[in-house]
């Protein structure tokens, strides 16, 4: 009975360090497949930091280069340029979409196959100043996905 009692106190802590652990929950990331010969691709997601936080960082193994971007007008152009940092305001969802703010691969060390996953690894710093890393497994496909309120329509 006691032993049942100690596990269960672990597991709830377990929970609990689970919980305190993730920054930031990740909804809905996914990365747009590329072809053979193309150097960079894009990674999106939605990023809801219940405590605020700033995205302040990415890396991946797939790719030798990678960068936060946002896409500003420069004259009649949409261009998207690198920028250091995204704020995560408290409990507001911020949508990396295309278009808009992504995360950026570059120097592809290979094509991001469709169906494939690739590995993202977010360095946020959280609403205590602290830095802390997450990973995110990103499934590759070639278009954005349906949303799942849609997804039963044909
Ligand atoms: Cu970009």
């Amino acid at each position: 009975m006691r032993d049942v009692k100690t596990l269960l106190m672990a597991f709830t802590l377990l929970l609990a360090g689970g919980a305190l652990a993730q920054t930031v929950k990740v909804e809905d990331a996914w990365a747009r497949a590329s072809v053979p010969g193309q150097q960079a691709t894009g990674a999106f997601m939605t990023l809801i930091a219940p405590a605020g936080a700033r995205l302040v960082g990415v890396s991946s193994p797939a790719a030798g280069v990678s960068e936060i971007h946002e896409m500003v007008m420069q004259g009649d152009v949409m261009k998207m340029r690198a920028i250091d940092s995204l704020e995560l305001p408290a409990g507001k969802p911020v949508q990396l979409k295309p278009g808009g703010y992504h995360l950026m691969l570059m120097d592809l060390k290979a094509p991001l196959a469709q169906a494939s996953t690739v590995s993202l690894t977010l360095v946020l710093r959280d609403a205590q100043g602290s830095e802390v890393r997450q990973d995110v497994q990103a499934p590759v496909r070639a278009v954005m996905p349906t949303p799942a309120s849609a997804s039963a329509d044909p």
